[in-house]
């Protein structure tokens, strides 16, 4: 599914699921968004370790992926809410030969900002007009490249902020850089003008990008391009 949101549930649902079920669902959504799954009902067959049906959610594109969640049981998981490291998330749900259930329903929504580690070039952005997780008011990125000696750049191609945010103090909708991987390292910059900043490059190897709105103000959005680009001439070697 590449659709910004969507619901996804178990065959059959709101009947029982079928035996012997072994379903995937696979979501992406826009690179600079992460995928956030919220579930409404669950009930699948309990077993110790979940050995008999189980949903198992992955943080990626394949059931290689790193695990985010197995679970099982007439209970809606502890954390109703699954969110991607990056822009893909895949959902299988595996049943055996006897006993079913009603099975599951959740809804699956992008939400702003990723970690995204890569040796080519993107872009980030909030849009508005889409569907988006409009009570994260606080949305971050972390670019970075797969090599110790690379660098990242960043572009601006677009930011526009409230008409109140002119001539303030980033009152209410700003973009804020930050030269390492969180919130902690040194900030570049803050802005929140129409102005387009110049070109900012990291002086490691990756960036942290912000965005918060400010009192639920939520009328700015940006773009940027990034690319990375390495210092090492080893890449280059033959
Ligand atoms: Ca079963």
């Amino acid at each position: 599914m590449m659709a910004p949101f969507g619901q996804i549930h178990s065959s059959n649902y709101p009947d029982n699921y079928g035996h012997n079920d072994d379903c995937m669902w696979y979501i992406e959504v826009d690179q600079s968004h992460v995928v956030k799954l919220s579930f409404i009902d669950f009930d699948i067959e309990a077993g110790y370790n979940c050995s008999y049906d189980y949903l198992r959610i992955f943080d990626g594109n394949t059931t290689d992926s790193p695990i985010l969640l197995t679970h099982c049981g007439n209970q809606l998981p502890n954390q109703t809410v699954i969110k991607s490291t990056g822009n893909k998330m895949t959902i299988r749900m595996k049943s055996d030969g006897s006993r079913s259930a009603k099975g599951f329903l959740a809804n699956y929504t992008m939400s702003c900002g990723a970690r995204i580690v890569t040796e080519e070039s993107g872009m980030i952005r909030t849009q508005e007009s889409l569907n988006v997780d409009s009570s994260n008011m606080n949305c971050s990125w972390v670019i970075m490249g797969s090599q110790p000696d690379d660098h990242v750049t960043l572009t601006f191609t677009h930011l526009s902020v409230p008409e109140m945010d002119f001539g303030s103090e980033c009152s209410y909708y700003y973009i804020e850089v930050r030269d390492g991987e969180d919130k902690d390292s040194p900030q570049i910059g803050k802005y929140c003008s129409s102005r387009v900043p110049a070109h900012i490059t990291s002086q490691g190897s990756v960036l942290f990008v912000q965005a918060v709105a400010v009192y639920g103000y939520h009328f700015g959005s940006f773009e940027a391009t990034y690319s990375v680009l390495s210092s090492g001439v080893d890449h280059f070697r033959h």
